[in-house]
């Protein structure tokens, strides 16, 4: 009956797969159940043993019993970066039970701390570096209880950002026709992985502008926990057979290979070496052909 009754309850919040389709981030890493176990004592401060942490890469599993001689269990839940959100479930049975957020980080409930659920299952919005306490207390009018829950959580999506403010034509792209503006170029820029064949994101093109600048700014979602980011920047000139490649790289390549630090907000060149942080304008410039330089920034975004 105990067992059916937990079961029950968590088919029917669909708990099993709703992390891994609302959440993109963690479907990309593995998720791992961790059990969080009764381990006493826990009366006034939670067994250390018993660590649960939230992430985006955890799923919690809580099972526990209270009784004439445990009339308390304290459980203790750190908030890794990467999650924005948990789902938490609680089933309890002759115990009542709140859920504080141990503001004074102390691992014990106190009147520091703030009450986020009692007795009553829900969402918390919730950041790296929070970290909560379950409280299960045996009701007075029951000789013993027992609770079991979980907790999934929601992730953090990441993009980087890549705004490509301007180009300018070095050289001349398109062949000169009389009284019109057609030798201009016709750029566009497009934002590759590494040395992937298709982009992740592009830009809007300028016609007849040899020094344009682009509303569109392009982006590539990433796992939060993603550590260096390699990317190629390609300037095109729209014709009307082939595109035109512009050398905006000092490097060998036409393109620009860049690298994104997420960690250290760091942007590293073609040779490796760091040509500015996250936010700031770079320009770079073609050393060879048909050259063109572009004024970029790189960024990343949380939500
Ligand atoms: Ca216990
Ligand atoms: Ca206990
Ligand atoms: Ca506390
Ligand atoms: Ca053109």
């Amino acid at each position: 009956m105990k067992r059916q009754l937990f079961t029950a309850a968590l088919l029917g919040a669909s708990m099993f797969t709703a992390p891994l389709m609302l959440n993109q981030s963690a479907a990309a890493t593995r998720i791992q159940t961790i059990q969080l176990k009764d381990m006493e004592p826990n009366n006034l401060k939670p067994n250390m043993q018993a660590l649960g942490a939230i992430s985006p890469k955890n799923f919690l599993q809580i099972k526990g019993s209270v009784s004439r001689f445990d009339k308390t269990d304290v459980q203790y839940f750190p908030v890794l970066p990467g999650t924005k959100l948990f789902s938490f479930t609680l089933n309890a049975r002759g115990a009542s039970w709140g859920l504080y957020e141990d503001t004074n980080k102390n691992f014990q409930v106190d009147r520091a701390d703030k009450l986020v659920l009692f007795n009553k299952n829900g969402s918390v919005q919730t950041s790296s570096g929070k970290r909560y306490l379950l409280r299960v207390n045996k009701s007075a009018t029951s000789s013993s209880g027992s609770y079991s829950g979980s907790v999934y959580t929601q992730a953090v999506r990441r993009s980087v950002t890549v705004k490509v403010h301007s180009a300018k034509a070095i050289s001349r792209f398109d062949a000169k026709i009389r009284f019109t503006k057609k030798d201009r170029a016709d750029f566009f820029a497009e934002l590759y992985r590494g040395n992937a064949k298709f982009p992740v994101s592009r830009t809007n093109k300028v016609n007849d502008n040899n020094s344009p600048t682009f509303s569109k700014v392009m982006s590539d979602s990433i796992a939060f926990d993603a550590k260096s980011l390699r990317y190629r920047i390609q300037l095109m000139d729209a014709d009307a057979g082939f595109d035109d490649e512009a050398n905006i790289s000092p490097a060998s390549s036409k393109s620009l290979f860049i690298t994104y630090l997420p960690e250290k907000r760091q942007v590293l060149g073609p040779n490796g070496k760091v040509i500015g942080r996250s936010g700031q304008r770079i320009t770079m410039q073609g050393n060879s052909g048909k050259r063109a330089s572009i004024t970029f920034s790189v960024n990343h975004i949380d939500r």
